[in-house]
């Protein structure tokens, strides 16, 4: 005989509760050492954005994005169109999103708006769920997401200017294969790092091919990858290509365009890999119909966001592209995120890129969630990304932005007050 039971349901929030109420965007200032790239060399201070999302019941959810006085604008203008929206309808959002901001902005920048938001939004969906963002993901294929040691060519100071006296780090100069070198076993003793990434486009590329070697020498199991952001044409590239041959995982960037990435590709035996001609869905097509890259460097600060990240996977194994991620200088809000998504991406081929050893000791976030082990970071059980803001870092942060004065990152502008002959003008080689 059958006995009736009353089953008692949690009480889960309702799509008002979820609404959210407000938005308070931060800008923040935070330090960073003079590393040095094909348009300048990196500001004593990077400029960055962090984005809390309140909800009617009292839930918060975290982003972080890339700063910049049009960014700010653009997130003021984002942020007041998804006021009273659920949290659970990230596509809403992104429609009202793209309806808001003004119609000559760029895909990527409308990207980038969204996807600030949809990362605070996922996080408020797992602390509403108690689950994390990568099982609202898909759910994690892999535990820990390995990373990739990011060496650069850098000044061992920043040199004293207009009465602020020169700023030194624990890092020291790295301008020729030895001080390469010395990074590399410095970053990798301490981070365990299982691939490098070098940042090119500094020196002529025959001394950046030395460097490339000097770190096979040191480090022979080790894949090894170049990054001259657009710095060589495409003779040089192919040039650059022959003679690293065996040397690289993957080439990235080496010449600027689709079309000239796919004459390099035509030539070069390793893979050549892209954050910068295929930085949205509508390059893809283009992309595929040259060969002009075999792997891309996902990013869902500019791809929209966690979910259409993992969609950029799915593509990617479609076409048979690769995929790795790009970075830039951030935080641990950024890294969290990171990690879920590529927890959460099966079609993640390579270790990802990070900045955080240059700038992780800045953080805003609690510290003892994101450690790197083996070079690798465990995925946050969660909540949502697991990670909770240090608001005395936060204020003290925001305070350093307000004394700066700061409107955009300008690389080639703090190189020029001290090579004022110096010019961003790519290719350069
Ligand atoms: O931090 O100087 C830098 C990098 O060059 C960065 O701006 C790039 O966007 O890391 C990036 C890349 O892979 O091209
Ligand atoms: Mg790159």
């Amino acid at each position: 005989m059958k006995t009736s039971t009353t089953l008692s349901r949690p009480q889960l929030p309702t799509a008002d509760d979820l609404q959210i109420t407000d938005i308070t965007i931060t800008p923040i200032a935070f330090s960073d050492p003079p590393l040095l790239n094909a348009v300048g060399v990196h500001e004593p201070l990077v400029h960055r954005v962090v984005i809390e999302v309140h909800t009617a019941n009292g839930l918060l959810g975290l982003g972080e994005c890339a700063g910049g006085s049009s960014r700010l604008a653009n997130l003021a203008v984002g942020a007041a169109a998804i006021k009273g929206v659920s949290v659970f309808d990230t596509s809403r959002m992104e429609i009202l999103i793209h309806e808001a901001l003004a119609a000559e902005l760029s895909v990527f920048e409308r990207a980038a708006v969204f996807g600030a938001f949809e990362v605070a939004a996922l996080d408020i969906q797992g602390h509403a769920t108690g689950r994390s963002v990568s099982e609202l993901l898909g759910g994690t294929v892999r535990d820990d997401v390995p990373f990739s040691a990011y060496l650069f060519y850098k000044w061992a100071e920043h040199p004293a200017l207009d009465g602020r006296p020169a700023i030194t780090d624990e890092w020291g100069a790295a301008m020729d294969p030895e001080g390469i070198v010395r990074q590399a076993r410095k970053m990798i003793a301490e981070y365990g790092f299982k691939s490098i990434k070098l940042k090119g486009g500094v020196f002529p590329p025959a001394q950046e091919i030395e460097a490339i070697q000097a770190l096979r020498t040191e480090f022979p199991d080790l894949p090894l990858r170049l990054d001259p952001n657009t710095a060589w044409t495409v003779e040089t590239s192919r040039w650059v290509a022959e003679q690293t041959d065996g040397l690289l995982e993957y080439l990235e960037d080496p010449t600027p365009g689709l079309e000239g990435m796919g004459q390099v590709a035509e030539r070069a035996a390793m893979p050549l890999a892209t954050n910068m001609c295929v930085v949205a869905f509508d390059h893809i097509k283009r992309s595929v119909e040259l060969n002009a890259v075999q792997v891309i460097l996902g990013d869902h600060h500019y791809w929209g966001g966690l979910r259409h990240t993992r969609e950029l996977g799915t593509l990617c194994q479609t076409f048979g592209i690769g995929l790795s991620m790009h970075s830039n200088s951030h935080l641990g809000i950024s890294l969290a995120a990171m990690v879920h998504v590529a927890a959460a991406t099966p079609a993640l081929t390579y270790a990802c890129d990070t900045h955080y050893p240059w700038n992780g000791h800045n953080d805003v976030i609690m510290p003892g969630v994101l450690n790197f082990v083996d070079g690798s970071v465990r995925v946050p059980g969660g909540p949502g990304l697991g990670v909770e803001l240090d608001r005395a870092k936060l204020a003290e942060l925001h305070q350093q932005y307000l004394d700066a004065d700061m409107s955009a990152r300008d690389d080639t502008g703090y190189m020029q007050r001290f090579v004022p002959e110096f010019t961003a003008d790519l290719p350069r080689w």
